[in-house]
């Protein structure tokens, strides 16, 4: 089968669900061709069954923006000539879905028809895809793609509460390739390196918007490190960063706090972690916590949106309501100053992550494109 990944290249889990999706497609013997306007940052090797083709834009002094979406559909059009590709799937409603409407219909026109495969991430539906500005176009693009698919339950209800739709929406959750998250097999898990014996380690990780509550994740680490020896890992980068930083001098933190920017080496990191905290503001699913779940972590997360599908009350961790940082702070002392405690919550973390491997995830997709993935 020929399959077109259309998706954002970025560290965002839409770009990184997309792109270990591709990858999977491929190791089972389909071609599989990225279109995007960079390299997905996760796509670290080529096969002859992987391929990736860049969407060009043109600077024109006349364009205060760039027609993206043009650029994009006519992309489409030719890689799905060329090549004979099957499916689009395009990850982010916005303003893929619409570029694969176009591209779907300047095909027909050629006498090709193309299935178009929509997987809505989050923030194409509640923050940016509602808004008046888009909502209308985003709507029409969910109504018709041939399939729709949304990774929570949650994001499900969302899209049907903000939009009129009228197409079925399919329940896909991402998943995460659950080995490469074992501890036990990682030989450079040194956590010596950032972390004396007696801490422990606490990880955020994201794309550090505002939705992501940065600001939390510090004021819980200050009232966490007051009971417990700890050190605050930051992994990501974004507008709220330099907030962040600020936020950290300004409570005397600054050896106890760590920014490591965005980073190609999150299974590494995870591997030193013993509680992963995610306060945000609203999370589709929250991959993020999945892989650091994968990775024997504890979470303690807000109760928003996906969450609660992903991080178990009491199980996993612990699910707070947003902005209570007392309770998340509360929570997480809880989880650090006993050692079988954060054993358990670890363990069960991982056993938990073990619902959402690839191997679980692919037979739907098999479902969902109408192939036999075996
Ligand atoms: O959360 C982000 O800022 C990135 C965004 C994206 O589109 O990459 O993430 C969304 O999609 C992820 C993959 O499906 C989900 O795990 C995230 O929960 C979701 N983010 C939000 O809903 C805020």
């Amino acid at each position: 089968m020929k399959i077109g990944i259309v998706c954002y290249p970025t560290f965002g889990g839409s770009g990184i669900v997309a792109t270990e999706l591709g990858i999977a497609l491929a190791d089972k013997g389909h071609e599989v061709h990225f279109i995007t306007y960079n390299q997905p940052v996760r796509l670290d090797y080529f096969s002859h069954r992987l391929h990736y083709h860049e969407v060009l834009m043109e600077e024109y002094p006349l364009f205060q923006y760039q027609p993206y979406e043009l650029a994009l559909s006519s992309k489409m059009v030719e890689i799905v000539e060329k090549y004979g590709l099957q499916i689009l799937h395009v990850h982010y409603a916005i303003p893929h879905a619409y570029a694969a409407y176009m591209a779907k219909q300047m095909l027909k026109e050629k006498g090709i028809h193309i299935k178009v495969v929509t997987t809505l991430h989050g923030t194409d539906i509640t923050l940016v895809g509602s808004h008046p500005n888009y909502k209308t176009a985003v709507a029409f693009s969910i109504n018709h793609s041939d399939v729709v698919t949304a990774v929570s339950e949650s994001l499900k209800q969302d899209t049907l509460r903000l939009f009129d739709i009228t197409k079925e929406i399919e329940v896909i959750y991402n998943f995460i390739d659950l080995e490469k998250y074992e501890k036990t097999q990682q030989g450079e898990c040194q956590r010596e390196a950032l972390a004396t014996p007696d801490e422990r380690i606490l990880t955020h990780i994201s794309n550090f918007r505002p939705v992501k509550r940065v600001q939390d994740v510090i004021k819980i680490f200050d009232r966490v490190q007051k009971e417990v020896p700890s050190k605050l890992l930051m992994v990501g980068d974004g507008p709220d960063r330099l907030m962040a930083e600020n936020l950290v001098a300004s409570l005397g933190l600054s050896e106890k706090v760590l920014f490591l920017g965005n980073s190609h080496e999150i299974k590494k990191i995870l591997c030193y972690s013993d509680l992963f905290l995610l306060p945000s503001e609203t999370e589709s699913f929250g991959l993020a916590a999945l892989e650091a779940m994968a990775a024997s972590t504890a979470i303690i997360s807000t109760n928003t949106g996906g969450l609660p599908e992903v991080n178990l009350q009491c199980e996993t961790g612990f699910l707070s309501n947003v902005g209570d940082i007392d309770d998340m702070a509360e929570n997480a002392i809880i989880i650090l100053k006993d050692e079988s405690i954060l054993n358990t919550f670890k363990e069960n973390a991982r056993a938990h992550a073990k619902k959402f491997t690839i191997d679980a995830v692919l037979p739907q997709y098999k479902k969902v494109y109408g192939i036999n993935l075996d």
